[in-house]
C-alpha cells in the first residue's frame, strides 16, 4: 500500500493514525491500557497457549515462555530489550496496518511493527485487521529465532526491491504462506509456526492435524505463483524442514518475481504438476 492508499484506507482502518510519526510508528503507552484490554489478552493467551504443546514449533514455544507475556498486554519496550539481545530485532507501535514501503524498511531495520489495540471480547474468535494479539502473540516470539529473523530482515530489503519492478503482489504470496501459515516438520511431525495460525485457535487445530488442506513441500517458485484467499481457513500449506531454508532461497527471488508477476498465479487450492507433498 502506498501512503496514498493508506489515507484513502484510513477511514476503514480501526486505529488512530493521527498522531503517527512519519514511518507510521506511535507511543504505546503501556502505563494506561485499561484492565478490559488486559483481560481479553490473559483470555486469547490461556486459550491459545493450551494448544501450543500439541501444535506449535518448538522454537516457537521456547521464545514465547522466554517473553513470559501471559498476564496482560505485553510492554514492547521490554519485549524489545530480550529480543535485541538474541536477535537485534525490536518491536516498534503502531496504529494497525501501515504502507508496504514503511513496513519493508522496518524490517530491513530488524523493527517489527506491533499494532497497539486489541479486539474486543465479541471478537474473540476472529477480526478482519491484525490486532496487538495477533501481530505480538502470532508473530514476535519467532522474531528470536536467529534464521527466522535473518529471513525477516531480508524480506523487508526485497519489498524494497520489488516495490520498484511493481511485484509486491507475488511477493506478498511468500509472506502469506511462509510468515502467516508456514508450517515446520518437526521429530516426524507437523508444527505451526505461522503467526495467522499460531493467533487463531480454529486454525491450530486444523492446519496440523486435518486431512483435508493440501500440504507441500516448501517451494519458493511454487509459492510465488500460488495465489490466496485472505477469507478462509486455508486449503494450501507449505512446509519447511528448517528456518534456514527460507533464507537460503532469497537469492533467487528477484529473477522469479518478475516471472511470477507476468504469469497467471496458480488458483487458490489448485494442485500443480510439479508439487512435492510434505
Ligand atoms: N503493516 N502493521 C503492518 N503489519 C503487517 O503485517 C503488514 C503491514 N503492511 C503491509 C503488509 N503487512 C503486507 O502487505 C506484507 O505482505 C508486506
Ligand atoms: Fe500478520
Amino acid at each position: 500500500m502506498t501512503r496514498h492508499e493508506t489515507i484513502s484506507l484510513q477511514p476503514r482502518l480501526r486505529g488512530d493514525y493521527s498522531a503517527t510519526r512519519a514511518d507510521y510508528t506511535l507511543d504505546q503507552h503501556h502505563a494506561t491500557i485499561p484492565e478490559a484490554d488486559h483481560a481479553t489478552w490473559r483470555t486469547l493467551y490461556a486459550r491459545q497457549s493450551a494448544l501450543l504443546p500439541a501444535h506449535a514449533a518448538r522454537a516457537y514455544r521456547e521464545s514465547l515462555a522466554r517473553l513470559d507475556v501471559a498476564q496482560g498486554v505485553p510492554d514492547f519496550e521490554a519485549a524489545s530489550a530480550q529480543l535485541r539481545a538474541r536477535t537485534g530485532f525490536s518491536l516498534v507501535a503502531v496504529p494497525g496496518l501501515i504502507p508496504d514501503g514503511a513496513f519493508f524498511e522496518h524490517l530491513a531495520a530488524r523493527r517489527f511493527p506491533v499494532t497497539v489495540w486489541i479486539r474486543r471480547p465479541e471478537e474473540l474468535d476472529y477480526i478482519v485487521e491484525p490486532d496487538v494479539f495477533h501481530d505480538f502473540f502470532g508473530h514476535v516470539p519467532l522474531l528470536g529465532e536467529p534464521a527466522f529473523a535473518d529471513f525477516m530482515e531480508a524480506y523487508g530489503r526485497l519489498g524494497q526491491q520489488a516495490d520498484r519492478i511493481d511485484a509486491l503482489k507475488p511477493l506478498a504470496r511468500l509472506y502469506w504462506f511462509m510468515v502467516e501459515f508456514g508450517l515446520i516438520r518437526e521429530d516426524g511431525g507437523l508444527r505451526a509456526y505461522g503467526a495467522g495460525i499460531l493467533s487463531s485457535s480454529a486454525e491450530t487445530v486444523w492446519s496440523t492435524t486435518s486431512p483435508e488442506p493440501r500440504r507441500l513441500r516448501f517451494d519458493i517458485t511454487r509459492v510465488l505463483r500460488s495465489d490466496y484467499d485472505i477469507h478462509r481457513i486455508q486449503p494450501t500449506y507449505f512446509v519447511i524442514e528448517d528456518y534456514a531454508e527460507l533464507f537460503a532461497c532469497l537469492h533467487r527471488v528477484p529473477a522469479l518475481l518478475e516471472q511470477a508477476r507476468d504469469a497467471a498465479p496458480i488458483p487458490v487450492g489448485e494442485a500443480d504438476p510439479a508439487d512435492i507433498p510434505a
